[in-house]
């Protein structure tokens, strides 16, 4: 039976929806509508193509509407639109979980599967403080994140996350979390191609933060390998290393968040083999299922996974977490479908064979008025202005709505552009991206 519900892509009535991370009262009196997407281009509401500098929210890796993922989640819904997530299974989400392990550096061999990146970090810190409290260790309970990292929105991502906005608002969230100080630095690090040289001493104040609580509270550390919201700060040359070094040292669980750097952003697997650095547990989302379906992944190492299976009498079971929509038929057709996609078009290896194009074209713009900044890696970039005096944010914002008009979606985060297009893009769409980026930035007061 087709639907009688007329979908009318013009919505006449604004004021229904509050949407999320948007300035919706602005937004409403000029909105923003895209009403289709295909490959490297969305359709906007006005009939114009516009590139996809972003790839959505960095997670259509592959390109919009690719044909073999949309024809899989399409054969998926009319086979079977949901399983019991809990205490019953179904083939696909073992299928995806062996296919992804499979791609994963040494023993994350173990994957829990949810819907975002921020049930993914809820989920990592959880597993990561029973996992002491399974082994005899219940007194370690601190968790150790960073300034400017950004994990999500629910409680546990913004306790440890260091986006102040993220978090003022919203009262004391968890204790007994301490973080990190990040790592950028523009006095030392400003136009670094890739991992600046200065920094890596900044893996020493976690030394120094596990020394006043004792090592024996401390659960563990988590970090994105490159901070992507807080507009792509790229870790100083062997930080990541002193900082699995110091876990180790200390028995400390690593926590990579890995929701923007995974399936390929930096033209590795993950940004864990990248920086050949292996975490205790990773978090995934985003280009999982190329952002058709929302899915999330937690991976685990053997030691992980054995100690819950371990420690559990048999037939109980082995973790009191999960989500109704933990392997969701439609997310997994998706996921298996995104990874034969990412295998077949060979797409990370695109992205690290087109890397140094990327570094040089986004670097061409050193120079540009307001441009106080730029940092790469893989296939992201970010692009910091000087905000306008007294207005921080209002250059970014101007930009952003800008480059739109003049069909380039661009992200804004304050007075940082930040740019991470689908993996699939051509030359010719780089120098369109910030030869379009540069021209505007130029206009803009
Ligand atoms: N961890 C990291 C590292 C992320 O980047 C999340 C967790 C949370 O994922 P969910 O699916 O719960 O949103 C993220 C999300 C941006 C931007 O452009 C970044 C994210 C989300 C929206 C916008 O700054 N990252």
């Amino acid at each position: 039976m087709s639907s009688s519900v007329a979908h009318d892509s013009s919505p006449n009535n604004l004021d229904a929806l509050w949407k999320p991370f948007t300035a919706n009262r602005r937004f409403k009196s000029n909105p923003r509508m895209l009403v289709g997407a295909k490959g490297m281009y969305y359709t906007s509401q006005d009939g114009r193509q516009v590139l996809d500098g972003t790839a959505g929210l960095w997670c259509v890796n592959a390109g919009h509407c690719n044909d073999h993922i949309v024809s899989a989640v399409q054969t998926q819904v009319a086979r079977m639109d949901y399983s019991k997530a809990f205490q019953m299974g179904h083939p696909a989400e073992f299928e995806l979980a062996a296919r992804l392990v499979a791609t994963t550096p040494g023993d994350l061999d173990h994957v829990f599967f949810g819907n975002s990146g921020s049930e993914a970090v809820d989920t990592a810190l959880k597993v990561a403080i029973a996992y002491h409290r399974l082994r005899g260790e219940g007194g370690r309970v601190r968790l150790i994140g960073r300034e400017k990292g950004y994990h999500g929105v629910g409680f546990g991502g913004i306790s440890v996350g260091g986006m102040v906005n993220n978090r003022k608002f919203f009262g004391p969230m968890l204790s007994g979390v301490d973080h990190l100080p990040a790592t950028y630095s523009r006095e030392h690090q400003a136009f670094t191609r890739g991992e600046p040289d200065w920094g890596v001493h900044l893996a020493e104040d976690l030394e120094r933060i596990v020394a006043l609580h004792d090592a024996s509270t401390v659960a563990a550390v988590i970090v994105e390998p490159v901070s992507g919201s807080a507009g792509v700060l790229v870790p100083p040359k062997g930080y990541l290393k002193r900082l699995r070094e110091i876990c180790d040292k200390h028995g400390i669980i690593l926590i990579f968040d890995e929701v923007i750097t995974g399936f390929g952003r930096l033209g590795a697997n993950f940004g864990a083999d990248y920086f050949d650095v292996l975490p205790d547990i990773m978090t995934t989302a985003k280009g999982l299922t190329n952002g058709t379906v929302p899915m999330s992944a937690v991976f685990v190492r053997k030691h992980v996974y054995d100690t819950f299976m371990d420690n559990s009498p048999e037939g109980a079971i082995e973790i009191f977490h999960g989500y109704t929509y933990s392997g969701h038929p439609l997310a997994c057709a998706a996921g298996l479908a995104t990874l034969d996609v990412y295998r077949d078009e060979g797409l990370f290896a695109r992205a690290a064979s087109l890397a140094p194009y990327w570094e040089d074209a986004v670097h061409s713009l050193k120079g540009t008025p307001h441009v106080v900044d730029i940092r790469n890696i893989g296939i992201m970039a970010g692009i910091e202005m000087a905000p306008r005096p007294g207005a921080p944010g209002a250059r970014g914002y101007e930009v952003f709505t800008k480059c739109y008009e003049a069909n380039v979606l661009v992200r804004a985060t304050g007075d940082i552009i930040a740019v991470s297009p689908p993996l699939i893009i051509e030359k010719h769409e780089i120098d369109q991206l910030f030869e379009t980026l540069g021209r505007i930035i130029r206009e803009v007061e």
